[in-house]
């Protein structure tokens, strides 16, 4: 084993879940993909103000401030202009996307995939269903304030995260699969700025009906333990695995600054990642080390591909949940 004890695997097993704090160092591993998004919002800022749709570059704020500046004064969700994955709906030719290199980076963290090595083997696959999460205050996400994503005011992308399993909103071809989800914060996660709830053990119970809601698919809360479920404050450098199956959601932020989290996911080299349309890569193979991705050049064009062909031809398929069963009502 390279980072994890047996007994974090069998906390893993048994919970669901395994917090392991200060795993990523912010100099090493955090600060250079932080920089990495903050000139991607020094360029949307002054693209922004280029357009007259902000009325200063607001340059002299951090990164908080900043983006709250430009959700404020363009009344817009601008998210999408920091995501490494695409919309789930509308491609277009131009959709936002970043995938750069310090993304590329820290999807190949050596530390990040010692721990996943440790939890679903060697041979490793990055699998594409990955977000940054640029989550403002609600009191920025005014009634206004419409997601470009979902068209809808408030939906997921606009930092409102309901209960529901990482493989309840991914295709069934990945229900048997090994997949993890890595999610670290960039900045403080804290119970007042929308820190992630998990509902310990829930893995255990199968896949459980989602609903489709406005603000994105969300397992009824009759079908929750609700009385188990534990909010996770987390500061840069700790990492949280959830099961693929884990109950988790996002306390809504009432804080007036912006909490900034990745989330990625592995599966073993080989198994169905769910979102077959969207890239992944070999992050790490054991057994076939030339397979694996390098290149983070290569990497992000397999992005720009993927969004070329969407956008003409926009596949509607990346869930299960057509209609709205009886327990949606
Ligand atoms: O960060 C969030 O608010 C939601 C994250 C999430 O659902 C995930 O990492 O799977
Ligand atoms: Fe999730």
């Amino acid at each position: 084993m390279n980072i994890l004890t047996t007994a974090d695997l069998e906390h893993f097993e048994k919970e669901g879940y395994l917090l392991v704090r200060q795993l990523l160092d912010w100099e090493r591993d955090l600060e250079p993909v932080f920089s990495e998004y903050c000139e991607v919002l020094d360029r949307l800022a002054r693209d922004l103000h280029a357009a007259g749709e902000i009325a200063s570059t607001y340059e002299e704020l951090d990164f908080s401030d900043r983006v709250i500046a430009c959700y404020r004064d363009t009344g817009r969700v601008l998210a999408q202009h920091f995501d490494c994955s695409l919309p789930q709906a509308a491609t277009q030719a131009n959709s936002p996307i970043w995938v750069g290199p310090e993304v590329f980076r820290t999807l190949r963290n050596e530390t990040l995939l010692d721990a996943v090595e440790d939890l679903i083997g060697p041979e490793i696959y990055s699998n594409p269903v990955q977000h940054i999460r640029i989550k403002p205050p609600q009191s920025v996400l005014t009634g206004d304030l419409t997601d470009p994503k979902t068209g809808t005011k408030g939906g997921f992308d606009s930092g409102v995260t309901p209960w529901h399993q990482d493989n309840g909103v991914v295709l069934p071809n990945a229900d048997k699969t090994d997949a993890v989800t890595v999610w670290f914060p960039l900045t403080r996660a804290t119970v007042p700025n929308g820190c992630l709830r998990i509902i310990p053990r829930s893995h255990r119970s199968g896949i459980l009906n989602h609903c489709r809601t406005t603000s994105g698919l969300t397992v009824p809360e009759p079908l929750l333990n609700l009385d188990a479920a534990m909010p996770v404050p987390m500061d840069p450098g700790d990492v949280l695995f959830l099961h693929r199956r884990t109950c988790h959601s996002a306390l809504p932020n009432v804080s007036e600054e912006v909490r900034v989290s990745l989330d990625l996911r592995y599966n073993p080299v080989g198994q169905s990642t769910g979102r077959e349309v969207f890239p992944g890569f070999v992050a790490r193979s054991r057994a076939n080390p030339e397979s694996e991705r390098h290149d983070p050049e290569a990497w992000a064009r397999s992005w720009y591909d993927a969004r070329e062909l969407l956008a003409i031809k926009n596949l509607e398929y990346y869930n299960r949940w057509r209609e709205n069963d009886g327990v949606c009502a």
